[in-house]
Formats: structure tokens, sequence, C-alpha cells
């Protein structure tokens, strides 16, 4: 668990959600009567790149008073939880290291997006009434200051 001094290592990354309208004329076998979209929300490395070489797990952690077994612990890629509801709440997102890393585990949070938010009122209520789909999506990097050499060897390994 030696840590090399003076190095940092930074690795791109992309989460937040996509959001679909439920077309009322068409609506997914058994979803609840009150839900109104069907949303995922992810955390991948950006463009694609793989991150399964330093990151074991991610855990979302959804609503606890409206989801059953709200935290969601994903093992292997894709990343991602995909459920559907009615409402709009922030989503924390916890992401596991590799232990031969020393990290400790790190939270980054979201706010699930499912209404229209960019453009005039007038744009917004076209794209209610087309059900566009949403999505709210954060460029990142995760920063490794002084990395272990084992973890290091890891992340440097791609
Ligand atoms: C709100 N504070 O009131 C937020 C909470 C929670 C959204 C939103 C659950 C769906 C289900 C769901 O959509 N919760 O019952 O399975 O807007």
């Amino acid at each position: 668990t030696k840590r090399i001094k003076g190095i940092s290592v930074f690795r791109p990354i992309v989460y937040g959600n996509s959001a679909q309208p439920v077309d009322p004329d068409n609506r997914p076998r058994g979803m609840p009567a009150d839900h109104t979209h069907t949303w995922t929300v992810s955390f991948a490395g950006n463009d694609g790149q793989d991150i399964t070489h330093f990151i074991k797990k991610v855990q979302f952690k959804l609503h606890a008073d409206s989801y059953a077994n709200p935290v969601r612990t994903i093992e292997q890629p894709p990343f991602e939880v995909t459920e559907s509801g009615w409402g709009e709440f922030e989503i924390p997102i916890k992401i596991f290291f590799h232990p031969e890393s020393n990290e400790k585990p790190l939270t980054m949070f979201h706010y699930l997006k499912l209404h229209p938010y960019i453009g005039t009122e007038a744009e917004m209520e076209q794209q209610r009434v087309q059900r566009k789909p949403i999505t709210s999506y954060i460029y990142d990097e995760l920063v490794f200051n002084e990395p272990t050499e084992a973890f290091y060897d890891v992340l440097t390994s791609k």
C-alpha cells in the first residue's frame, strides 16, 4: 500500500439519467397507474471507456419512501438502474474501488430529471406534448492523488 508521491491520475466519467414519458395509449404492462415515466440512471466511463478494472461496484440509492429495495448495487457494467415513477428526486451514487486502491468509496449526487428544463416555456410545452425523451448527464473526472503503487498499475493498465 505504498503511495506514489506527487502523482495524480484522472479518469473521465459520465453520470446522469434519461427519461421517457409514458404514452397513455400504450402503457407498459404491469406499470402502476400513477407512474408517468420510465427512466435510467447510469454511471460510466466517458466515451464508452471501460472502468471495470478500477471500479468494483456502484450503488444507486433511490427514494426510500417510494421504492422497494432502494439501495441498488450493480457489480458489473452497465452500471445503471432502470425504473418507472412519477417524481424527481436526488440519487446518491456511491462508487466502490478495488481493495488494492486503499481508496474510500466516493459518493456523487444526481438529481433525477423527468421533465423538460431547457428552453423557453413554449419550447418546453412542445417537448411535453410530443413526449420527448429527457436527458441530464454530467461529465466529471475522478482524481486519484498519490495512488498506491498497485492501484496506479491498475489505473494505467488501459
Ligand atoms: C416529490 N420529493 O414529491 C419528491 C419525491 C419521489 C418519486 C419524488 C416512486 C414511484 C413508486 C416515485 O416516482 N417517487 O411509487 O414506485 O416530487
